[in-house]
């Protein structure tokens, strides 16, 4: 079996290369007894740099390597040559890392679109050769200086997902059912809790229509706020998505009651952030095909006055008519 490592959060230790130092050095030359001051400077150290990339889907090859140096800059050289600049070191990381400072915390950046970049450790200037020091009265000098040291960090990458919507629901609702069936994501999906232990992300595309993505993260439960159950971390993933679509397990299947589990729903996310639950969205009825679910519906509509599309992740059923109300809902916020 294939085992897929999912990382969302690491430390990073950047170093830069430290500049080269300058040259002491004085010319050589026939005929010439005492030739003057030729030493070059030294190169600047090579940059530590970021660049989000769309192909890159998780933090898990700098979680394996998570010391990074780039290459230190060449030493100046006689005859006024300049000290070859050390390589950038380019490190890929998914598209929708945010950068800080470990210790401080403080936000280096946010690369949030493929091909962003951020420089986080600037190389160290190279020193400076001998020959800036010679002056008419000074016709052999020895000063020179050494390279800047390069920048060096603790970083800490947190992987948030950039998705149109985020799907919210408790374990069992039929989130991952539902991404199946309207993207081209094929998450496992299964009758036991928290089948959904990443992540995931899909595309909605339909014939001439703009595509846009739909993340499923791992169920929440009542208290998943302290901790319980997976707890509301992976909330963070879709605290950036413009909409949110609640998926209702409307049959109440497990011996739940819809009505309770929209109430935890939009607790949690008060809990979590006490703005998500003002951000747009959408209840998906879900499991529209069990018997109790028509009765449970009409209940849910009366106390709250809401609409909630009625669907079946798994006949089909109202998905044409969600489609559209999504699509809307990400025209809207776009
Ligand atoms: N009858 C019926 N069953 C459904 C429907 N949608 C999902 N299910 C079933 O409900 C169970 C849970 O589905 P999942 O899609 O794995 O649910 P989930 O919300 O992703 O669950 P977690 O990942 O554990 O949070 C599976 O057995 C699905 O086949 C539906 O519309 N009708
Ligand atoms: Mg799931």
């Amino acid at each position: 079996m294939k085992v897929r490592r999912f990382v969302d959060s690491t430390v990073l230790h950047v170093t830069a290369g430290d500049g080269g130092n300058g040259a002491v050095s004085f010319r050589r030359e026939k005929y010439v007894a005492k030739g003057g001051p030729d030493g070059g400077d030294g190169g600047r150290g090579g940059h530590v740099i970021l660049r989000a990339e769309r192909n890159t889907d998780s933090l898990v090859s700098l979680f394996f390597e998570p010391l990074q140096n780039a290459e230190n800059g060449g030493k100046g050289r006689g005859a006024q040559q300049h000290g070859r600049n050390g390589r950038d070191l380019t490190l890929n990381v998914p598209t929708g890392t945010e950068i800080r400072i470990a210790e401080s915390g403080a936000v280096l950046g946010d690369l949030v679109h493929d091909g962003d970049t951020l420089l986080v450790a600037r190389g160290g200037k190279g020193g400076l050769g001998n020959v800036h020091w010679q002056t008419s009265s000074h016709q052999a000098p020895f000063e020179h200086t050494d390279g800047e040291p390069g920048e060096h960090f603790d970083l800490r990458l947190d992987l948030k997902m950039v998705a149109n919507v985020g799907l919210v629901g408790l374990p069992n609702a039929g989130k991952s059912s539902l991404l199946a069936a309207l993207t081209n994501a094929r998450p496992r999906i299964a009758n036991y809790p928290f089948t959904t232990i990443n992540p995931i992300i899909g595309t909605m595309e339909e014939e001439g229509e703009p595509g846009f993505t739909i993340a499923d993260i791992p169920g929440l439960v009542d208290n998943a706020s302290k901790g319980v159950g997976l707890g509301d971390r992976f909330l963070k993933h879709v605290e950036r998505a413009g909409a949110l679509l609640y998926v209702l397990d409307m049959a109440g299947s497990e011996g739940r009651d819809p009505l309770e589990d929209y109430r935890i729903l939009q607790r949690e996310l008060r809990l979590y952030r006490d703005t998500l639950p003002n951000v747009a969205s959408l209840i998906a009825a879900n499991k529209m095909d069990l018997p109790d679910a028509a009765g449970y519906l009409a209940v849910f509509q009366r106390e709250t006055n809401l609409s909630p599309i009625p669907i079946s992740a798994v006949t089909g059923e109202g998905l044409p008519e969600l489609r559209v109300q999504l699509r809307e809902l990400v025209r809207r916020k776009s």
